[in-house]
């Protein structure tokens, strides 16, 4: 029992070690004023496919929470024709006029280069099979906050949904 418990303790240390390497790493690259946000993020998973609608439309989170939204398409249409990506806005950023301005940013994901600054997070596109994912902090002004895909017309047939800050 001894030998065991002590094989195990050998076993633990190099993992230990090397995790708390990779805490201090990261804790170099995270924003100052981000020390009150938690380290691990919650992993959100949001399916859209060939219907144009995300299968999660409202998400809840703490103030600052750290969230980890992994897009997934479960589609077959061509990507051309048909793809999806995750947008975040900033509260007061018209959606009507976000996608609107994404129509003619193909070249940048149907992200506007000039609307950047509205965004708290985006990631895609996805087309059949594929995956993204992206990690950011929920805004810590409580609210409601909207995201959406910008593929044109998507938006509009109702692929979005909100996050709520509470
Ligand atoms: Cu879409």
């Amino acid at each position: 029992m001894k030998t065991f418990s002590l094989v195990c303790l050998l076993a633990v240390v190099p993992a230990v070690a090397s995790a708390s390497q990779a805490n201090s790493k990261a804790a170099a690259v995270v924003p100052t004023g981000a020390s009150r946000v938690s380290k691990t993020a919650r992993t959100i998973e949001i399916t859209g496919g060939d219907t144009m609608k995300f299968d999660l439309t409202s998400i809840q989170a703490r103030p600052g929470e750290r969230l980890h939204v992994v897009l997934r398409s479960g589609g077959m249409a061509p990507k051309i024709a048909m793809a999806h990506n995750f947008v975040l806005l900033k509260a007061g950023v018209k959606p009507e006029d976000f996608v609107n301005a994404a129509m003619n940013a193909r070249g940048t994901d149907f992200i506007p280069p000039d609307m950047q600054d509205k965004v708290i997070a985006a990631k895609g596109l996805v087309g059949p099979g594929e995956t993204v994912d992206v990690t950011f902090n929920a805004p810590m002004r409580p609210g409601t906050y909207t995201y959406l895909c910008s593929f044109p017309g998507h938006y509009m047939v109702g692929m979005k949904g909100e996050l709520i800050v509470k």
